[in-house]
């Protein structure tokens, strides 16, 4: 089996202010994958879309992924099988979401955001659509790993606003990419280098609406050896901070991964489309 040794805890919490919990977390380590997503729409939609994400994703990974190397490379593209593996598994995700809704009128409208990895050798594969997020601390660094599918994100791309302003006039929730509205969804995919002692932070966007990145980090930094607890406490940090989205942090530690000889770096495959 092709699954890198992992370490994961994940908690996920409906907040100070809502009743119900749209989050949903998943993981399957003898596959090496971890999912969360964050779901909207009325009438329990949001709590069915991330579910049928996260399920739908784990069940098409351990479909595919048994039998691949790490990092083992298609001929035919040129990427890696768990890179088209995580492609496939959310754009499976969002038909069967899409599907849904289309169906059934209390459905109608129901979305999700996604973020998907896949630790294999010393490698991580993450796709993602929407605004949860992945993070990395690495040698007490903390860094965004995933871009914001958001209005905001996407007119500071272009220029029209620094961040600082951006954050200061728009309305930051916006999300301009998610699962089940479109028959159809673009998938980014980004592949990284697992170095010894990494921890990768899947959220949804309860948790960095509310907690700074640095407060993020000195956290990872302080329970790093205890993830149970650095979850527990990220958690707690958002509702103390007045919890006003579901929040859900899954952490995920590698273990017994060799020191690559080279330079970490982080690749980020063309966007695709179905
Ligand atoms: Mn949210």
């Amino acid at each position: 089996m092709s699954a890198a040794a992992v370490t994961v805890a994940g908690r996920t919490h409906a907040g100070q202010v809502r009743t119900q919990n749209e989050d949903y977390i998943g993981q399957d380590l003898d596959i090496g994958a971890v999912v969360l997503a964050d779901g909207m729409g009325g009438y329990r939609g949001g709590e069915i879309a991330s579910a049928i994400a996260v399920n739908t994703i784990l069940d098409h990974l351990r479909e595919v992924l048994p039998g691949t190397e790490p990092g083992e490379i298609d001929p035919e593209t040129g990427i890696t099988r768990q890179a088209m593996a995580a492609r496939q598994a959310i754009v499976r995700a969002n038909e069967t979401i899409y599907k849904t809704s289309r169906s059934q009128a209390q459905y109608q409208g129901m979305g999700t955001t996604v973020v998907l990895a896949i630790f294999h050798g010393n490698r991580v594969t993450i796709g993602h659509v929407g605004d949860s997020r992945i993070y990395r601390l690495r040698d007490n660094e903390l860094d965004q790993v995933t871009i914001d599918h958001t209005l905001l994100q996407e007119l500071v791309d272009r220029g029209f606003y620094s961040p600082g302003e951006a954050k200061a006039t728009l309305n930051k929730n916006l999300v301009t990419r998610a699962l089940g509205i479109e028959p159809t969804v673009a998938v980014d995919i980004i592949e990284d280098v697992v170095f010894p002692g990494d921890i990768y932070l899947l959220c949804s966007d309860g948790l960095n609406d509310m907690v700074d990145d640095e407060d993020i980090r000195l956290v990872l930094r302080s329970y790093g050896d205890d993830l149970e607890k650095a979850a527990d406490e990220l958690i707690h940090l958002a509702n103390e901070a007045g919890g006003r989205d579901n929040v859900s942090a899954v952490l995920v530690k590698a273990t017994g991964i060799p020191r690559p000889g080279s330079r970490s770096w982080v690749r980020r495959l063309t966007r695709w489309f179905q």
